[in-house]
């Protein structure tokens, strides 16, 4: 059964799956598999500099011949050049997270770049509906990093009510069960991240996969709150130090002591002293496999449930 969806089409991909872009985590490596296996890889910028990301940018290109993005963390400090400098590159796509992309949205596509911003409430995709936007990416708190305040199972039909572009759903999917039911919901495409996480063609250290495989349900929690901007990872040693400047309502000494740590985990492989951003559902990801497996996979089980459901409820 193929699945295509108004994002299919906006985007000329075969499955509406697209890859989170997760900052020093999502390298062109992972990006070209899932492009190349008919979802949609995404570069995740971060705070990167920007020859290093124009350096992805040109290994994406040179992996594969299908539409690929770039996420863009607005909150970075030379988000301005990051932005000209995918211009000047050219890609199919760009997400966007931590804020509103409007200044930049009629730019982008005056080159032909698709922008499809992450939105965890209804007033902002509203907002960036007006402003331009072609799809929206509603992320619920049970996704990794930086996050909003309502769930995924609340924020998707919400945003599905209050835009009429494609919504596409994200946090707490990690397999065809969680696609079926997004499409329930009324999205017309997911995002997973922390599953791709595990991709044989994720570059993160290998210690940080094994971390994931071995996480059970209870193993993420939220830090930062007394800054503004909550991240969700893994327990270590980094976040429970996080939680105790949390609770003593230190917001500046917190960020000082979050800076560069992600890097640190996902590139170095310190699991204790680096962030582990990751989903709820890093208890759900049990296995390292390709990227192509993933998709092939989801897709077989959101298609499994999708045609048992009503022999189910109609017993
Ligand atoms: O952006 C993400 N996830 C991220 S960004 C990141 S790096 C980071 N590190 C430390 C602090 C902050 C960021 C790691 N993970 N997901 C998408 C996302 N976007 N989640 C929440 C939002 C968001 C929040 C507010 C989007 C827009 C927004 O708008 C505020 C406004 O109205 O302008």
């Amino acid at each position: 059964m193929a699945l295509h969806t108004r994002l299919t089409r906006l985007l000329g991909i075969e499955h509406p799956i697209i890859q989170g872009g997760m900052a020093w985590t999502a390298t062109w490596e992972l990006a070209a598999a899932v492009s190349n296996a008919g979802g949609l890889g995404v570069i995740g910028a971060g705070q990167m500099p920007t020859d290093l990301l124009r350096e992805q940018i040109r290994g994406a290109k040179l992996a594969t011949d299908k539409p690929f993005g770039v996420n863009l963390m607005l909150l970075t400090p030379h988000i301005d050049e990051l932005v000209q400098m995918v211009l000047d590159e050219g890609v199919a796509v760009v997400t966007t997270g931590a804020g509103n992309p409007g200044k930049y949205m009629q730019a982008l596509q005056d080159k032909g770049i698709k922008v499809l911003p992450i939105a965890p409430s209804t007033a902002l995709a509203r907002r960036l509906e007006q402003g331009g936007a072609d799809a929206i990416i509603g992320e619920g708190m049970e996704a990794g990093g930086h996050i909003g305040e309502l769930t995924t199972m609340v924020l998707v039909p919400q945003l599905v009510d209050a835009v009429s572009l494609p919504v596409i759903a994200a946090g707490g999917i990690a397999d065809g069960r969680g696609m079926a039911a997004s499409f329930a919901l009324g999205a017309e495409g997911v995002q997973l991240g922390t599953r791709f996480m595990c991709a044989t063609e994720c570059t993160i250290h290998p210690d940080v996969k094994a971390r994931l495989i071995k996480a059970k349900d209870r193993d993420t929690l939220i830090t930062g709150y007394s800054t503004g901007h909550p991240v969700r990872a893994l327990k270590n040693k980094l976040a429970k130090e996080l939680v105790e400047l949390d609770k003593a309502n230190k917001p500046q000494e917190l960020e000082a002591l979050g800076a560069g740590r992600l890097a640190l985990a996902m590139r170095h492989g310190d699991c204790e002293n680096g962030s582990l951003m990751a989903g709820q559902c890093a208890a759900m990801v049990d296995r390292i496999q390709p990227a192509a497996e993933i998709i092939a996979e989801l897709l077989a089980e959101a298609e499994t449930v999708m045609l048992s459901m009503a022999t189910r409820v109609a017993q």
